[in-house]
């Protein structure tokens, strides 16, 4: 049973898909989370449009997933951009023991956060402080510290610490991402 299918079930009492998509920079995590999340029934597509980008989508009864990796010098941005329309919540990923590419993340994440087609919505935004069990990684303070967390004032956000191969973390972020969509539904 993935996490996401308790969610997936009372979501689907309602019949209206959500769409979420699940960024970061690669090696984050974010392929790892989503597979401890997905549901085994999950309908999956991997999609390749272009050499050396690739996206993968699932889709349980009410939810819908897109996985993609914000990076590769912005080559492929347009390609990703493109899907920032249809995401009504999205969960952001970072490698906390990445302390050389947290600048990086920051980047990505303030032109996510910039772009007009999430800048003025009311988006939900999870944050996956990923990789808490490495000796390197920071603490989950320390990730919304280094990414100015405290400026998103016009979305509702939260920062989980997260160990993905473990699976621990996982489930508060759930919980709290379930209650924003229910939230958005009502
Ligand atoms: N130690 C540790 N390794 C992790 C964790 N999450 C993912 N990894 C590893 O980090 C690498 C990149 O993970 P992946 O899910 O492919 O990242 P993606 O590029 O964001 O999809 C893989 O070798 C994973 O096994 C974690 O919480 N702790
Ligand atoms: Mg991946």
């Amino acid at each position: 049973m993935g996490l996401f299918d308790k969610l997936a079930g009372w979501l689907g009492l309602k019949k209206k898909e959500v769409h979420v998509l699940c960024l970061g920079l690669d090696n984050s995590g974010k392929t790892t989370i989503i597979n401890k999340l997905k549901p085994s029934n999950a309908q999956t597509q991997d999609i390749v449009p272009t050499i050396g980008f690739s996206i993968e989508k699932f889709k349980t009864s009410s939810l819908s997933f897109t996985v993609f990796d914000m990076s590769g010098q912005g080559r492929y941005r347009n390609l990703w951009e493109h899907y920032y329309k249809e995401g009504q919540a999205i969960i952001f990923v970072i490698d906390s023991s990445d302390k050389l590419r947290m600048v990086v993340a920051k980047e990505e994440l303030d032109t996510l956060l910039n772009h007009p087609d999430i800048k003025h919505r009311r988006i939900p935004i999870l944050f996956f402080a990923n990789k808490m069990d490495l000796r390197d990684a920071v603490s989950s303070v320390k990730v919304s510290q280094l990414l100015s967390l405290e400026n998103i004032k016009d979305k509702p956000w939260h920062i989980c610490a997260s160990d993905a191969l473990k699976g621990e973390g996982l489930q508060e972020g759930v919980d709290w991402l379930q209650d924003q969509i229910q939230a958005m539904k009502t």
